[in-house]
């Protein structure tokens, strides 16, 4: 019984047909340590809904018997927190035991094994299955996220894929180029569809968090190695990034290159944290903020570069550009940006000094350009349906 309650409320995390996964549904603890005890299914839907007992708590404060308010637990969703600096910044934050972190996955048994091996304690964290190369499983995953009746009090759009070495395009479930498809079309349909959830909720902070990067920005001599990022006049995009009938590349180019497509990907995501800003921040308080964590070069990101690049990269960043930085500083950075009471500022693309201390970065003049972010947006709201 406890499993079919799970899986009418996890129906994509259990539609992958491999007994591995649906054993490891079973196993977490994060989902099911109160249920496997629990006599009733409405017990188990409350196991998935509200696994920290704070969450259930509704409003802002919660009174104490001294009178005191106290600050209710927060709901932070974070996608691609599976590793790297997703699953740096879910540590981060549940450690402070101010934070429930629903870790947005699209490997499940993945994202259940690396919370465990992080160390992260059972009850702090949910995972939820999340593929943003499939605006289905977005939309389900918004779902899924309701019915568990946890309020949203900040969404960071973490995720990501890089193809340095492809010279052909692949694509998402819909049919677009898979690095816009993931880091910007995914995305962009999750934080449209999540904003009524930061706005309904109580919360005295509530924040969208778009991660950016020095690559994407062409005022930088990181963002001066070839390929250069650049969305020319977004002509590719219009065309759908389908590939075969256009080009799979924003700008529209010929031929396929998998690393400007990244930083392509870097560019949307940083134009459309200030779209949001010039949209929504009068009208709900909401902070909207992209940053560049430092250069965190041992992560998976570059699971797809050959491998003297994955071998020379660390060094090079650490002792040449001195921009490296370790994934549990990367995490504290991006935790920083989730709850820090002194970065509520919005419309910022947040970076930090050699002394690990936050200041607001100047953005390259294409990633900064407000005509080229509400065409973006215009175009990005017909590809994922919402115009
Ligand atoms: P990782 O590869 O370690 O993490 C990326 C995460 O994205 C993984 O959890 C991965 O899941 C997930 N992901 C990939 N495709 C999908 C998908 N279709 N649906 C859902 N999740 C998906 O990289 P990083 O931690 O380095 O990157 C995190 C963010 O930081 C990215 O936005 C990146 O652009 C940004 N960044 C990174 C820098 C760096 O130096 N590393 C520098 C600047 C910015 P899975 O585990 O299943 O593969
Ligand atoms: Mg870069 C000057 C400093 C600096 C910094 C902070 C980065 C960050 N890089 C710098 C310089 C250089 N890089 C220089 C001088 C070179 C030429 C040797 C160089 C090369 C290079 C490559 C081939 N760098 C790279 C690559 C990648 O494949 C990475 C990339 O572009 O991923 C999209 C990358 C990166 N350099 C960075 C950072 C943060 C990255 C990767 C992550 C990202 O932007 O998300």
């Amino acid at each position: 019984m406890a499993l079919q309650v799970q899986a009418a409320l996890l129906p994509s995390a259990l539609s992958v047909p491999k007994k591995g996964n649906l054993s490891a549904v079973v196993k977490e603890p994060g989902f099911l340590s109160v249920s496997q005890k629990a006599k009733k299914p409405s017990l188990v839907v409350r196991a998935v809904a509200t696994p920290a007992a704070p969450v259930a708590s509704p409003g802002a404060g919660t009174s104490k018997a001294d009178g005191k308010k106290t600050l209710r637990q927060g709901v932070v969703v974070i996608t691609g927190a599976s590793s790297g600096l997703g699953l740096a910044a879910a540590k981060a934050l549940a450690e402070t035991g101010k934070w429930h972190v629903v870790m947005a996955c699209r490997d499940f048994l993945k994202a259940a094994t690396a919370a465990k091996a992080a160390g992260m304690a059972a009850g702090s964290y949910t995972v939820m299955h999340l593929d943003l190369a499939s605006l289905d499983s977005v939309r389900q995953f918004v779902d899924n996220f309701r019915r568990s009746g946890m309020p949203l009090d900040a969404l960071v759009c973490n995720a990501a894929i890089y193809r340095p070495t492809a010279r052909q395009p692949t694509f998402t479930a819909d049919g677009y180029e898979m690095s816009v498809g993931v880091n910007h079309l995914g995305h962009f349909l999750l934080a449209r569809l999540m904003l009524d959830d930061l706005k309904k909720s109580d919360y005295p902070s509530r924040r969208l968090i778009i991660l950016g990067s020095i690559t994407g920005n062409t005022n930088t001599l990181a963002g001066n190695v070839p390929p250069k990022a650049g969305l020319g006049d977004l002509r590719g995009l219009a065309g759908g990034l389908r590939g075969q009938n256009g080009s799979a590349m924003i700008d529209g180019a010929e031929s396929f290159d998998g690393a400007k497509a990244y930083k392509d990907s870097k560019i949307c995501n940083m134009l459309t944290m200030q779209e949001f800003h010039r949209r929504f921040h009068e009208e709900t308080g909401i902070t909207f903020a992209s940053l560049y964590p430092g250069c965190i070069a041992t992560t998976g990101l570059f699971r797809e570069h050959i491998p003297l690049f994955r071998l020379l990269f660390p060094p090079f960043q650490r002792f040449v550009t001195k921009g490296f930085v370790s994934e549990a500083e990367s995490g504290k950075r991006l935790a920083q940006v989730v709850g820090d009471p002194s970065l509520t500022k919005s419309g910022v693309y947040w970076s930090w000094n050699k002394d690990s201390a936050s200041f607001e970065n100047q953005l390259s003049q294409e990633a900064s350009d407000p005509e080229k972010a509400r065409k973006l947006w215009d175009l990005s709201e017909k590809l994922v349906g919402l115009a």
